[in-house]
């Protein structure tokens, strides 16, 4: 049976549409067909800057999220990154192997540390935190968004050098990305990708906005000159985006929504998505709520999660030690 990594940062107190549909819903359908690990990636967290009570109540935040959503401990293994040490031990020997060319060249970096005064080393190896967390597990299938696809290249490139450098290690993953769904884009701006760190709040759906928030940045997001309710994406970029959105949340195809929709007009259209929203994210907002009521059972969840996960981490982290001369760790 295949193994499915992935992983998500708590860098707010709530995930968005984008993450849900481009990713999240990936991860739920993948613990019934693959031997699922994910992981709430606080490491990753704090490449920007953070605070760390907020860290303490956005991870939990997050935990619940995931488990509201629909997964199951059971199912999978659901874990949180700085429970398991073994992901910095890997990703430093993963950083000597890394040229820093080749850092320099991810995009997500460029974009991110332009728009900040100060950008961290942290923020500049991330990537090589993130091949660390995949290699970890042997890890078949990567399910993202098509921002991540030029870090699992670098992921499957690290993994390449290592193996003919030192001998066969990792398995080489692969990225699994939904093409319908792979850039849910901004409310406001349908031509950037729907962004906790980048939107703005009326460009962004919460998945714990209350239903009236919801409705009310669904009817009001921008959408394009003309009358017409069909899918163009090049032309009608907004109107494209709440299709899509519409289409995976409502189970319709494109062309059975752009039937619907002939002869009527932006309003009705907008109301519509509206209820579908918010029947889409009105129960996940509230079991979340439900999950947060207990923090010390979400931290034993965890607990157990992470003992899980450092089953397969430790014996992956004591074959790459043996083999580039490291001795093992006491
Ligand atoms: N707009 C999006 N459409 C489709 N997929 C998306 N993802 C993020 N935005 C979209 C996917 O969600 C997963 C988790 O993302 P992350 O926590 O690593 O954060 P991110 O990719 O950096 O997403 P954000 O919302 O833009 O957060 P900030 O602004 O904090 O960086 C990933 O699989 C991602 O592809």
């Amino acid at each position: 049976i295949p193994r499915v990594l992935s992983g998500i940062q708590p860098t707010a107190e709530s995930f968005h549409l984008g993450n849900y549909l481009g990713a999240l819903r990936q991860w739920v359908a993948m613990q019934d067909t693959h031997d699922a690990f994910y992981c709430v990636v606080d490491l990753h967290a704090i490449t920007a800057g953070h605070d760390p009570e907020a860290l303490v109540r956005r991870r939990r935040a997050s935990a619940a999220q995931l488990l509201a959503i629909g997964l199951d401990p059971d199912r999978c293994t659901l874990f949180v990154q700085s429970q398991v040490p073994e992901h910095t031990q890997l990703s430093w020997v993963l950083g000597a192997i890394t040229g820093f060319g080749e850092a320099s060249r991810m995009t997500q970096f460029k974009d991110k540390s332009a728009k900040q005064e100060r950008a961290s080393v942290g923020l500049f190896t991330y990537p090589i935190l993130q091949a660390a967390d995949i290699l970890l597990y042997d890890t078949d299938e990567v399910p993202v968004g098509e921002d991540q696809r030029q870090h699992l290249e670098l992921t499957r490139d690290l993994a390449g050098r290592f193996n003919k450098t030192f001998g066969k290690t990792f398995r080489l993953p692969k990225p699994h990305i939904v093409k319908d769904t792979a850039k849910i884009c901004d409310l406001q701006d349908p031509t950037a990708k729907m962004s906790k760190s980048n939107s703005v709040p009326a460009g962004i759906v919460d998945l714990r906005d209350t239903p009236k928030a919801a409705a009310k940045k669904i009817r009001s997001a921008v959408t394009d000159t003309g009358r017409e309710i069909v899918f163009d994406e090049e032309n009608k970029p907004g109107i494209a985006n709440l299709l899509t959105i519409f289409s995976v949340l409502a189970g319709v195809t494109i062309p059975e929504l752009e039937a619907r929709y002939q002869g009527k007009g932006y309003g009705d259209f907008k109301g519509d998505l509206a209820d579908v929203v918010v029947e889409a994210i009105a129960p996940i907002a509230r079991r979340t709520e439900e999950y947060l009521a207990d923090p010390a059972q979400l931290d034993k969840l965890l607990t157990e999660g992470a003992r899980k996960a450092r089953a397969v981490a430790t014996a992956t982290l004591a074959d790459v030690y043996d083999k580039v001369g490291f001795a093992q760790p006491v």
